[in-house]
């Protein structure tokens, strides 16, 4: 790596970042159904149809993972509570098996000096709450609410920081309008009211939390730059579009307390009663803003209905999930961030880091393509700060190999490798890099 901790502030974190559906194995310990488990059963969603039923099977392997994390000189770890784990039915009976884990981990990182960061939902909805409707139904807010108390109650006084949501624009526009992660929807409507609602229940949760007595909460927000294919007019305002409902949408309702003009466009005659009345739950006031980034979109115009507009191909070096390597997206973000949402707020990179084809060759990964894509970020990041913004920490996902969601788990994103027939564990060379530049 071509950093060390002396290249950063004072007090400057760093961390690494998992989910609950994609690393414990959710077959284990009591939890129930989700609609990624029926999101995956159904052909054609998920390569070779896999699910998140063994993952990494951290769920008996946790111990041996919290060491990883801190031999490797890092500060944080940031994890995900699943829903179904605690409540297997969305509401009512607790899954003690569930809380107890969870409890183990807050020990387990407090025990190794990590600081435990935590987010509550990284989108394994329980199934009887997508019986329901799931994200489209307005009381899902208030189901969230009741989760947050039953979780935050048991391991609220051990976290760091916490984040309600991870990624709302996957929770929304991925899954109910592009219909690529469970439910796998494709409607205006669901969409909308899924939006909304997504952050509705941020707010509620937030506010619950608040109720509970902790502090340091934060909203953990994907962005992508929307880049116009050209300079025309038509191409400048489809970007503009992209960039209004993948990143603007969720930062303008958190800390604007209003939804960008050009997505209303597409939007108002789909949202729920009465959307207008929600800011004040939606904007409860964080104490922080987390960033998650990987890359941009190229965008063009088209004569379809909304939003008109395609993503196409770009000319930029790509990761193993045809992701263009775009660093300077990462600066933009920060900075914009900063001075158009949230001022002096500390500013958190929440998730980033690269998949690569790695392989396991005579007990080594020699990962190279990872170390250079952390460097260039990284590098992004220190000249934000040098302009001003304020990032206080650096999360990168992810700790181990895990489940990519729908592309299954061949696209690496570890600093661990993770041999899914042993699922033995070799740390790759970029976490020895890291452990030198850390310690
Ligand atoms: O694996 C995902 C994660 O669940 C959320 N952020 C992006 C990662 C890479 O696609």
């Amino acid at each position: 790596m071509q950093f060390t901790r002396q290249d950063f502030p004072q007090g400057f974190l760093f961390g690494t970042a998992t989910s609950a559906y994609q690393i414990e194995g959710h077959a284990f310990g009591g939890a129930g159904q989700t609609h990624w488990d029926t999101f995956a059963a159904t052909p054609g969603n998920v390569v070779r149809a896999e699910n998140g039923a063994v993952a990494c099977d951290h769920y008996n392997r946790m111990d041996a993972d919290l060491d990883l994390i801190a031999a490797a000189g890092l500060d944080c770890y940031r994890f995900s509570t699943s829903w179904a784990r605690v409540l297997p039915e969305g509401r009512g009976p607790v899954n003690q098996a569930g809380l107890d884990f969870y409890d183990r981990l807050a020990d387990g990182l407090l025990e190794r000096g990590l600081k435990p960061c935590a987010t509550l939902y990284h989108w394994e909805l329980p199934s009887p709450l997508a019986d329901l409707g799931g994200w489209t139904n307005p009381d899902i807010a208030n189901w969230f609410a009741d989760f947050t108390e039953t979780i935050m109650s048991r391991i609220g006084d051990r976290m760091y920081s916490t984040a309600p949501i991870n990624e709302p624009w996957c929770v929304g526009w991925l899954s109910h309008f592009m219909g690529l992660h469970a439910p796998g929807l494709r409607n205006i409507r669901a969409t909308a009211r899924a939006m909304h609602h997504v952050l509705l229940a941020h707010g509620r949760a937030i506010e619950t939390m608040r109720g509970l007595g902790m502090t340091n909460l934060g909203g953990v927000f994907n962005m992508e730059w929307a880049n116009p294919v050209d300079d025309t007019p038509e191409a400048r305002a489809a970007a503009d579009l992209y960039d209004g409902y993948y990143n603007r949408f969720f930062l303008s309702g958190v800390f604007h307390k209003t939804y960008p003009d050009n997505v209303m466009e597409g939007f108002a005659p789909h949202m729920p009663k009465g959307w207008e009345n929600d800011f004040d739950i939606i904007g409860t006031p964080l104490d922080w803003c987390g960033v998650n980034y990987y890359t941009r979109k190229n965008i063009a115009p088209n004569s379809g209905p909304w939003p008109s507009l395609d993503e196409v191909d770009g000319p930029l070096p790509k990761t193993q999930v045809g992701w263009e390597i775009y660093p300077e997206g990462l600066y933009n973000f920060l900075t914009r961030t900063a001075r158009e949402y949230t001022g002096d707020l500390p500013l958190h990179v929440t998730e980033n880091g690269m998949a690569n084809a790695d392989v396991l060759v005579d007990g080594r990964v020699d990962d190279a393509a990872r170390i250079a894509y952390l460097d260039s970020h990284l590098a992004q990041v220190r000249k934000a700060i040098a302009d001003g913004a304020p990032v206080k920490s650096y999360f990168i996902w992810s700790l181990l190999d895990n489940y990519e969601w729908s592309l299954g788990y061949d696209k690496r994103f570890g600093l661990v490798h993770v041999d899914f027939d042993t699922l033995a564990r070799t740390p790759k060379t970029s976490y020895h890099a890291l452990q030198n530049a850390l310690t």
